[in-house]
């Protein structure tokens, strides 16, 4: 990033607090977190002193003022906001949830202010909602410094060690607490040499980025490597069972607290794409995680242990083996082995962060340990944030979704462990790539507080604070954004089968990319059909591993939802899908569909033009320019795979190459 480029400010411009400018706002009590509410009280342009028009403090320190206030929710992080003779009261439960009141106060705007504001308690549903960077140390050649980064290098580390200059990092903190984010594991999950050391040489530094966390109510976590008793310690094992192993994090540990002394805790990829982990010394994933939750539990610190556990050295000619049941297969046996500290965080399908895949049984299949629910805010496999993709709406499907059925509880509620999800964040001036990417990450946050939300008002939410009150630029960017997921399905992998990805860089069309690799993913396309046979009778038996109504649901392809059809199913091509419409037709329809979307969304942007601010505009314009050359590209290559694969010539005859 050039020094003289301004730094976007996402959902917070100045003019998000322009209804509080002027205005008179009393922050009650002397709790940790209320310096940085005065804080912000005084860059919004109000005062502290004369009749307030606001007042913000914990329940307690209100009731000892004397201050009669709405009651807030007993639960932590929690608070109330309302009138009371023409002021408006927020009351928290403890310092967090001030701070959290305080930015409740900033996206109601106006109506903040209203005496016809009514009563309304706010608790999040979740303790833990959190962001994981995929940030390394050090550049890596193929990757560059952010794993599945695309919005720049790491806000966090420069040449070598953690930056010196923290202010972007203590922007980023502001917005996250705006958001409701409340913990940060800073580093990849694929611990490289340099990020090992993280763990030992460099506690200083992370206490520098904690410190900075700290007045936005964030903790700190660190991904760390399964062998770090041998790459740091000098020790000959890392096996789990092994006392001078379990003493080794005891002592490792207690010197990042003695550092850091709210740090959160562990993030662990083990037995997996080549990361370190238990299973080299005959011991299970529940052996792995407590040693870590061990010598994390008399620090009050957490273990998050990643499912993301399968084969990547499969053989393609092996139709049985299937990435899909590993999850669920290596896991369930382990249920209620876990300490109360160790959060299983499984990702949301049981692939790899597709754009459509069911939600993993492994969330229903694990009924004695805590599970927490992985996202991936950084597009990977979702257009790199060169397509605009909102991801709100399809992560608020997950989240209702209903592992037992409609009258069991939706996924939103059931992961006790909460939620985490990967940052799409970078030292790009617009912070996510592409401007509109931000909405993601705006979206990602408030879920997590309230799966319940609805993820189109969410959208609207963030437009307002972001771009303010012109209602065209409203409506155009909510056109653009709010079916944004299904369009962008329609033009790439259909009807669930996922991938058909370039390798390596998961950006742009390649049907075959994947087909005779070892990674797992095959969509078995022939001349007669496609699909991957995941049914108990004929298949792998993933199906089986869900339970009522979803195994007898996923195990016909004639009740499988569509869109999941084919990765449940090999079918042929002339299979008729719900609407009547064969495989082939489905794919060649909804491919020239998707362009049309993309061109309609392009155009939409180009009418705004002077309404919005000039980089920004040309950013996004540049990146619909992108995203239609992107989308054409896959409607090609898609239709004529297909129609070369299967002969089947397209019923409106269209030109396919
Ligand atoms: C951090 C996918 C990605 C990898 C990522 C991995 C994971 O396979 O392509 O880059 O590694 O998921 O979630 O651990």
């Amino acid at each position: 990033m050039n020094a003289t480029d301004a730094v976007h400010p996402m959902w917070l411009p100045a003019g998000a607090t322009a209804h509080l400018a002027g205005r008179t706002v009393a922050v009650v009590g002397e709790a940790p977190l209320a310096d940085t509410v005065r804080g912000e009280v005084r860059s919004a342009g109000a005062v502290s002193e004369g009749t307030p028009d606001v007042v913000l403090g914990t329940a307690t320190a209100l009731e000892a003022a004397g201050i009669t206030a709405p009651s807030a929710p007993e639960a932590a992080e929690s608070f109330a906001i309302g009138r009371r003779d023409g002021v408006t009261v927020v009351s928290a439960r403890d310092a967090a949830g001030l701070l959290y009141g305080w930015f409740a106060l900033v996206r109601l705007g106006a109506a903040a202010l209203d005496d016809a504001l009514v009563d309304t308690p706010h608790s999040p549903a979740h303790a833990v909602r959190m962001l994981d960077h995929w940030d390394n140390v050090d550049r890596h050649e193929v990757m560059g410094q952010i794993e599945r980064g695309y919005a720049g290098d790491s806000i966090f580390f420069a040449n070598g060690r953690v930056r010196d200059e923290l202010s972007r990092v203590a922007e980023y903190a502001r917005l996250l607490a705006s958001i409701g984010v409340n913990r940060v594991a800073v580093n990849n999950v694929n611990v490289h040499r340099r990020e090992a050391r993280l763990l030992t040489d460099d506690l200083d530094e992370l206490a520098r980025i904690a410190a900075v966390f700290r007045p936005w109510g964030i903790r700190l976590h660190l991904s760390v490597t399964f062998a770090s008793p041998i790459l740091l310690g000098g020790l000959d094992t890392s096996d789990p069972l092994d006392a001078r192993v379990a003493s080794w994090w005891a002592e490792a540990t207690h010197r990042v607290y003695a550092t850091i002394p709210d740090f959160g805790g562990y993030l662990v990829k083990a037995d997996s794409e080549g990361q370190p982990g238990p299973f080299a010394y005959g011991r299970t994933h529940a052996d792995g995680a407590n040693l870590l939750a061990r010598a994390l539990a008399p620090h009050g610190g957490m273990v998050h242990w990643r499912a993301f556990v399968y084969n990547h050295h499969q053989d393609w000619r092996d139709r049985r083996t299937d990435r899909a049941r590993a999850a669920y297969d290596h896991f369930t046996p382990l249920d209620g082995l876990f300490d109360d500290n160790v959060v299983v965080q499984i990702k949301y399908g049981p692939m790899d962060f597709q754009t459509r895949e069911p939600v993993s049984p492994l969330f229903s299949g694990l009924n004695r340990t805590r599970q927490a629910l992985e996202l991936q805010v950084t597009q990977e496999y979702t257009g790199h944030q060169l397509h605009a993709v909102y991801l709100g709406v399809q992560w608020a499907e997950i989240l209702r979704f209903r592992p037992f059925g409609d009258a069991g509880p939706a996924l939103g509620s059931l992961v006790r462990g909460g939620l985490a999800a990967v940052s799409n964040v970078g030292d790009d001036v617009f912070w996510t790539g592409h401007p509109l990417a931000q909405a993601n990450l705006y979206a990602y946050g408030r879920l997590a507080w309230d799966p319940d939300a609805d993820p189109l008002a969410i959208l609207d939410e963030w437009i307002g604070l972001t771009f303010g009150t012109d209602e065209t630029v409203r409506a155009t960017i909510h056109e653009i954004l709010d079916d944004s997921w299904r369009v962008y399905e329609s033009y790439t992998a259909p009807l669930g089968v996922g991938f058909m990805v370039r390798p390596g860089s998961h950006y742009g069309p390649d049907v075959d990319g994947y087909e005779y690799t070892p990674w797992g993913t095959y969509h078995f396309a022939d001349r007669d059909g496609i699909g991957v046979d995941r049914s108990v009778a004929t298949g792998t038996g993933f199906a089986g591993q869900y339970p009522e109504p979803w195994r007898t649901a996923y195990e016909r392809p004639e009740t499988t939802p569509d869109e999941l059809l084919l990765f449940f199913h090999h079918v042929p091509y002339g299979h008729r899908l719900h609407d009547g419409t064969t495989v082939i037709q489905h794919i060649y329809d909804t491919r020239f569909a998707g362009l049309a979307a993309v061109e309609r969304k392009r155009d939409a942007w180009a009418a705004i033009a002077g309404r919005v601010p000039e980089a920004v505009f040309a950013r996004v314009s540049e990146r619909l320019d992108e995203q239609l050359r992107s989308a054409r590209e896959w409607r090609d290559q898609l239709n004529s795979y297909f129609l070369r694969k299967s002969g089947v010539p397209d019923a409106k005859g269209r030109t396919i190459y």
